[in-house]
């Protein structure tokens, strides 16, 4: 037995720890120049968005916000570390495959285009054009263009993303598998239905007048620091700030921001979250519910006293639908069912009540520990619910905002990768381009990865990301994209589904957001990206391109699209040549970008016009609409704690990743150092269970469609987590999260609600 790997946790989250931890990176990227010199760029009026989260920018940032998360990101991407053709002649792909995700990326960049050569089982290097005509023929030689899918990953640039819908949607088909299926889909889904728009209402400065944060099922302090410093900046002002999470998070406790020198020098600030309640996995719902029956008690009994009212009469009455039927859910909800679901007491609910009607602004954020459980529409229906009582959204201060994950995820979808496009959209394409659309939805992750498997889909193309280690049932996946006739991955560097080939297959190395993007007669070009508020701003790169070899995400697109559809309906090298064409083509079929172009150049770029944030609701009712949805029947957690052996578990991120990329194997925040293979269990579970710190065990998937799934040999945390709630790293832990379990209307893979037993092993 051993708990070497368990360590001291860092005092506070942000602090020495973080600058150490940067330096350290920069060093290691073997390039300290052009990271620092990229990183004085990062989230510059004149430099490049920082590939590392989509958290919103200072109006006024004069200098360069530092974020060790950002650090990381742009380390990771300026590294001297080459992928070149040697490396891929002297390693067969089935020897590549036995590194794991940290080491495969290590690797370094990718230099030049490949292809695979099935004799020899390696990639070898091939001309740009002949990968081109060779991936246009397969293309055009499918029997319908529904054959293929589509995928793109949140760091593609409006731009990219743009050109890579309209080659798509030209070829004939909707099939735009993307990251956004795993992520925030539940948000776009409920926000649509509750206030008509599928984004955040907030914008930055609004953290700068809000008397009360509400922070969700987010760990801001590994995977959005800047957030954390917004965080910061409020409370200091006084502003409350209650977190609900089931792990106590070290960022959201105490944070020393590494701009405030005194702070760094006292070891943190006080304490960030202000009421910090840890509800049991997917108990959301219920302790929102609580949190409103809760206000709708103090309005009756302030009827009653005849006090001033609690609740916003005035804007239900003018802007909101379906209150009466909300109402009568809320008091058809027990708070034993409450208590029970949520694992918190009616008075700690009743206190958080208490910090929201205590506050004229109220904002409420949230991310994935919301997102990807069984009910999370649901959840979020209830949260905008909540903030309708007092009319928290639509003005200064106040709103609903999902924290989003990849830099450009939000703008991706703006710009049209979506699998099911709204219809004023492909009339627009249509009226622009003059050739009919395909109307036919197509897939998401979870369809494409359906029809990967039963051979419905022939082909896969991957605009960035590691589909193979992002989804859900690793060995599944593994499996449908070797199936494919052919695979096409845009990448920077190697990772592991690109180990997975089709019949045919190429790995197209791309620049980065880094690096300086020139067009054949050698003049530079931006991109632009938009952020969780809406803001859209252009990002020029800096630094040399990895390879002479490499091309820009659009220039390969517009490659693969010359080859397969001709320059007859579209110009695609002018396109390429030129982004200020397709950003006219944005313009032209997307509303909101009037000038882009000219806008785009204007220092932090321009906002995307949210009516629901201007009260103008566009949704069926035509007004913020109440949802009325009972309680879930069952969490996963309930459903585990009825049976002595069966935990919930979550999958989420540690200090040191970036998705599917791992910089490194340690958690700082959360005390793990060396090792990855962890579960994080309550110290009684792990008395009950009659283990110790540091044994070994066997997690096994409990999903009921008879599938064995094991994660082998994972070592117990002790941690300040719920009892029955466990959690774990991803994407170690997805070979445990079933296909088969996903959210209702989002369809997004359950990655926070994973049934599973632990099965011990002698240690090794
Ligand atoms: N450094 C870094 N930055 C990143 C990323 C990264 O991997 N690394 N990823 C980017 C991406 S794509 C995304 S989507 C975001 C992700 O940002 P987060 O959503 O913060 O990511 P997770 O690590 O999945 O953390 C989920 C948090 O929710 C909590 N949680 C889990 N289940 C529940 C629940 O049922 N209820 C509540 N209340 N809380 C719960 C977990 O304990 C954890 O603190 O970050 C982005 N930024
Ligand atoms: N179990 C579990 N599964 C999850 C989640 C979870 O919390 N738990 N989270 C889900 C979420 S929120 C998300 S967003 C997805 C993420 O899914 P993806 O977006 O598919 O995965 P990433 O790990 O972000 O992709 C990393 C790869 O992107 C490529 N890359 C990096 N930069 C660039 C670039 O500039 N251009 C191009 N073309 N390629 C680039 C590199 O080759 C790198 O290997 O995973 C989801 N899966
Ligand atoms: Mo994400």
């Amino acid at each position: 037995m051993t708990t070497v790997f368990i360590g001291k946790k860092s005092a506070a989250a942000g602090g020495w720890g973080a600058l150490k931890s940067c330096g350290k990176r920069l060093m290691q990227s073997g390039s300290p120049l052009a990271g620092a010199r990229a990183l004085l760029k990062a989230n510059q009026p004149d430099g490049f968005d920082c590939p590392g989260c989509a958290w919103g920018d200072p109006e006024h940032g004069s200098s360069f916000e530092f974020c060790e998360n950002g650090v990381k990101a742009v380390a990771w991407e300026a590294t001297e570390k080459r992928a070149t053709p040697d490396l891929f002649a002297r390693h067969t792909v089935t020897e590549l495959k036995q590194q794991s995700d940290y080491e495969i990326e290590l690797n370094g960049r990718l230099t030049h285009p490949l292809r695979y050569d099935r004799g020899s089982d390696r990639y070898l290097p091939v001309e740009w054009a002949d990968a081109f005509r060779e991936i246009g023929a397969i293309l055009r030689g499918l029997d319908s263009p529904n054959r293929a899918e589509f995928y793109t990953s949140g760091r593609a640039s409006n731009e990219a993303a743009y050109l890579y819908q309209l080659f798509v949607r030209l070829f004939g088909t909707n099939n735009f598998p993307d990251c956004s299926n795993m992520c925030h889909e539940a948000s776009g889904v409920a926000l649509r239905q509750a206030i008509g728009v599928g984004k955040g209402t907030v914008l930055l400065e609004d953290f700068e007048r809000a008397d009360a944060v509400f922070v969700i099922g987010q760990n801001p302090g590994t995977n959005h620091p800047r957030m954390l410093g917004d965080l910061r900046r409020a409370a200091m002002r006084g502003a409350r700030l209650a977190v609900f999470n089931p792990v106590r998070e070290k960022g959201l406790e105490r944070f020393a921001d590494p701009q405030a020198k005194i702070e760094m020098i006292r070891g943190g600030s006080q304490a960030i979250a202000s009421h910090y309640y840890q509800p049991r996995l997917g108990g959301d719902m219920a302790a929102v519910r609580g949190m409103a029956k809760a206000v709708l008690a103090a309005e009756d009994a302030a009827k009653a006293e005849d006090r001033p009212a609690i609740i916003d009469h005035a804007f239900l009455a003018e802007h909101c639908a379906d209150f009466d039927a909300y109402r009568a859910a809320v008091d058809a909800t027990t708070w034993e069912e409450i208590e029970d679901q949520s694992g918190l007491t009616r008075a700690q609910i009743e206190e958080a009540a208490g910090v929201y009607m205590g506050a004229e602004r109220v904002i409420c954020t949230w991310a994935m520990g919301v997102t990807q459980h069984l009910h999370s529409v649901a959840t979020i229906r209830e949260i905008a619910n909540f903030m309708f009582l007092r009319g928290n959204i639509g003005r200064p201060g106040a709103g609903l905002c999902p924290v989003r994950g990849h830099s450009n995820v939000q703008g991706d979808r703006t710009v049209g990768i979506n699998e099911n496009p709204p219809a004023a959209f492909l009339d627009a394409l249509e009226a622009r381009f003059g050739t009919p659309m395909p109307r036919e939805p197509g897939h998401n992750v979870l369809a494409a990865i359906g029809a990967m498997l039963d051979g419905t889909a022939e082909v896969f193309v991957g605009l960035g990301g590691n589909f193979a280690r992002a989804t859900p049932d690793s060995a599944l996946v593994a499996e449908a994209l070797a199936r494919q006739k052919l695979t096409v991955h845009i990448a920077t560097k190697p990772n592991h589904s690109h180990l997975m080939p089709g019949e045919a297959s190429f790995i197209l190395p791309c620049l980065g957001r880094t690096e300086i993007d020139r067009n054949g007669a050698g003049t530079s070009q931006i991109v632009s990206v938009e952020d969780s508020m809406s803001m859209v701003h252009g990002s020029g790169g800096i630094n040399a391109p990895a390879s002479p070899h490499l091309l820009s995400e659009v220039a390969i697109i517009a490659g693969m699209a010359e080859a397969t559809l001709g320059s007859g309906t579209v110009d695609w090298r002018a396109l390429s040549d030129d982004y200020d064409r397709i950003r006219d083509l944005i313009e032209d079929t997307i509303p909101g970008f009037e000038r882009y172009n000219e806008r785009l150049r204007v220092p932090r770029g321009f906002h995307l016009r949210n009516a629901a944030a201007h009260r103008e609701w566009n949704t069926a009712t035509g007004k913020a609409t109440f949802g009325g949805e009972a309680l879930p029947a069952e969490t996963v957690h309930q459903r585990a704690a009825r049976n002595a052996h069966l935990f919930a578990l979550q999958t989420f991120r540690s200090h040191d990743q970036y998705n599917t990329t791992v910089y490194g194997l340690d958690d700082r925040y959360r005390g793990v150092y060396g090792e990855r293979n962890v579960v994080f269990v309550h110290p009684d579970d792990l008395k009950s269970f009659g283990a110790s710190a540091g044994d070994l065990v066997d997690v096994v998937g409990e999903f009921d469609d008879g599938v064995e799934r094991i994660a082998p040999a994972f070592r117990f945390v002790p941690y300040d987590i719920p009892r029955g709630s466990v959690a774990g790293y991803y994407p170690e832990l997805n070979v445990l999260v079933p296909l088969g379990s996903a959210g209702v209307e989002s369809d997004t893979p359950t990655s926070k609600s994973v049934m599973v037993s632990f099965r011990r092993r002698e240690a090794a």
